[in-house]
């Protein structure tokens, strides 16, 4: 598969591959965290998508490797960050893909790194997909357990596109709960808002944060706002941006 010696090369060489940081707002428009995302510049074949590139790395096994790698770089930006006198209570959100949890050397890995660049797990929020929850549910349950005791913030990405049921949701170890954009782009349907309103009501009878993602006008905002819905993720505040653009949206907008 081309795409997938493609990405081999590009995690091998360390090149090509680069994190921009989307913020998470309140809704005030005070920034409470950051995702951290991945982007691909390929020198020929122009910009991959993570939609097209995150599968394949998935499907090859070479998600472990980039996904160490991701984690490695966004510690040494904490770090910096840290060291410039900023960041605080923002917590840089990173995805965990399956495979990554389902490792057993993940948690010491993940713990010696940030040893490495002195940054408690406090700084840091876990995003697990639904279908990464599928396969050993009791282990997956156990293993987010260990990491939220180590300080992590874990918080369930694209909720209501995946499996999961509402019994089992229960059982998980959460912090968040991220709404997917699928839904907010739906909110002018009234059977649509009614769901959403729904979702977010779960999440906070759960005692949950709830996170709406994809919020890019004023009215979708205010409308999740009405339905108690406390952070926003979106190009409404902010598009992810390269380190250095969110470190002067940061300043800017706190
Ligand atoms: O930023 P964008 O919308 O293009 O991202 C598309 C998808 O790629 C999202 O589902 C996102 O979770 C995933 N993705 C982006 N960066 C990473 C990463 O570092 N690790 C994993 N596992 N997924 C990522
Ligand atoms: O990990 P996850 O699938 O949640 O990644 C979120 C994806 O949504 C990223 O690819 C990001 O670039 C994208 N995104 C973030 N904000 C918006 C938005 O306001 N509108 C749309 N359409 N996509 C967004
Ligand atoms: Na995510
Ligand atoms: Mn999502």
């Amino acid at each position: 598969r081309k795409l997938e010696r493609m990405l081999r090369t590009a995690i091998q060489k360390n090149q090509q591959l680069s994190l921009v940081y989307q913020p998470k707002v309140d809704i005030e428009g005070q920034c409470k965290g950051a995702e951290a995302l991945l982007r691909w510049e390929h020198p020929n074949d122009g910009s991959i998508s993570p939609e097209e590139f995150i599968p394949v790395a998935e499907s090859s096994g070479l998600i472990v490797l980039l996904g160490e790698r991701v984690i490695e770089e966004v510690c040494k930006q904490i770090r910096n960050w840290l060291n410039q006198g900023w960041l605080g209570e923002c917590k840089i959100a990173i995805n965990i893909a399956s495979q990554q949890l389902a490792d057993d050397e993940f948690k010491p890995k993940l713990l010696a790194t940030l040893n490495q660049y002195q940054i408690h797990p406090n700084q840091i929020e876990l995003e697990v997909t639904e279908s990464s929850l599928l396969h050993d549910i009791q282990g997956t349950v156990a293993k987010l357990k260990a990491l939220q005791q180590e300080g992590f913030t874990i918080a369930l990405d694209d909720f209501g596109t995946g499996y999961s049921s509402l019994s089992y949701l229960q059982e998980l170890p959460l912090d968040v709960l991220k709404i997917d954009k699928s839904f907010v782009e739906k909110l002018t349907n009234q059977s649509a808002s009614e769901l959403i309103s729904s979702i977010i009501a779960i999440g906070l009878n759960m005692d949950l944060q709830v996170v709406a993602e994809g919020t890019e006008t004023e009215s979708q905002v205010t409308a999740l706002a009405n339905m108690k819905c406390s952070l926003f993720q979106g190009y409404h505040f902010g598009r992810p941006m390269p380190a250095e653009e969110f470190a002067n949206w940061y300043q800017r907008t706190n």
